[in-house]
């Protein structure tokens, strides 16, 4: 039986790469006086760097080769980064991102069931924390035992760290939980830290490589709106329930 849990945020929670996270890397580097701007096909090619201070590292490298990389400059990435946050942040407080699908309302069976719930990204603790209360309500950070995000560990995803931080949290073993997320890279992590994995996919991830995921669907789905079933099967249940979980 699945006793937890274990969310990735970006992509999985809600959509908050192409609208959010890239908006507000936009903003920074304005207010910076940088002429940098990432579209959204760019965006799709950085994002294969977790990180957002290890994004612009990538981008740097690969873009502007002319830029000395010194002490200095990854001072000015922390400072851009920071800026990002705060700007990300009040991006979220506005209510302008949605979660997907089906994850209020899984949370909310789960959390009825008894099922523990915990957290597992990339991104910086202040954007898990807003995006929670503006989009479940200032007790929703409760309903959450453990999160796990930012540097809390060196390794970002693909790396399995940031998974196994959050197990040992949760004082569970791998085979008692479940893990859900949305790209190749999380999936590589949750898989490394040998979790049964669950793949919503989106706009930027849809063509990526899901081998060894239990199941990948379009999005967890409503009683009235099936999740479609892109890999694996749901053995007759039409989206995303507890009941499924113990098919998988
Ligand atoms: C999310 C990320 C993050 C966000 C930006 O990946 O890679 O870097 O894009 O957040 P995942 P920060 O969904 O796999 O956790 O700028 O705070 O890093
Ligand atoms: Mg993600």
């Amino acid at each position: 039986m699945i006793k937890a849990l274990i969310f990735d945020v970006d992509g999985t929670l809600a959509d908050t790469e192409r609208d959010g996270h890239r908006v507000a890397f936009n903003q920074a580097f304005k207010e910076a006086g940088l002429d940098w701007h990432w579209d959204v096909a760019l965006y799709g090619e950085l994002l294969t760097v977790t990180g957002g201070k290890e994004r612009i590292n990538y981008y740097v490298a690969k873009y502007h080769p002319e830029l000395k990389v010194d002490v200095d400059f990854a001072v000015t990435v922390a400072m851009l980064h920071r800026d990002k946050t705060r700007l990300y942040t009040e991006l979220v407080s506005t209510g302008k991102i949605p979660l997907r699908k089906g994850v209020k309302r899984l949370l909310n069976e789960a959390k009825m069931a008894g099922l523990r719930l915990a957290i597992a990204t990339t991104t910086t603790p202040e954007n898990v924390t807003a995006l929670l209360k503006y989009s479940l309500g200032e007790d929703a950070l409760s309903w959450f035992e453990v999160i796990a995000a930012g540097d809390i560990v060196s390794a970002k995803k693909p790396a399995p760290d940031i998974y196994l931080w959050a197990l040992e949290k949760l004082q569970l073993n791998a085979e008692d939980c479940l893990a859900f997320e949305d790209s190749e890279n999380g999936l590589k992590s949750s898989i490394g830290a040998g979790l049964k994995t669950l793949v919503t996919i989106n706009h930027y991830t849809a063509q990526q490589n899901f081998a060894g995921a239990a199941i990948v669907v379009s999005d967890l789905g409503e009683p009235n709106s099936p999740s479609q079933v892109l890999q694996g099967d749901l053995k007759g249940e039409s989206y995303i329930n507890l009941q499924a979980f113990i098919n998988l």
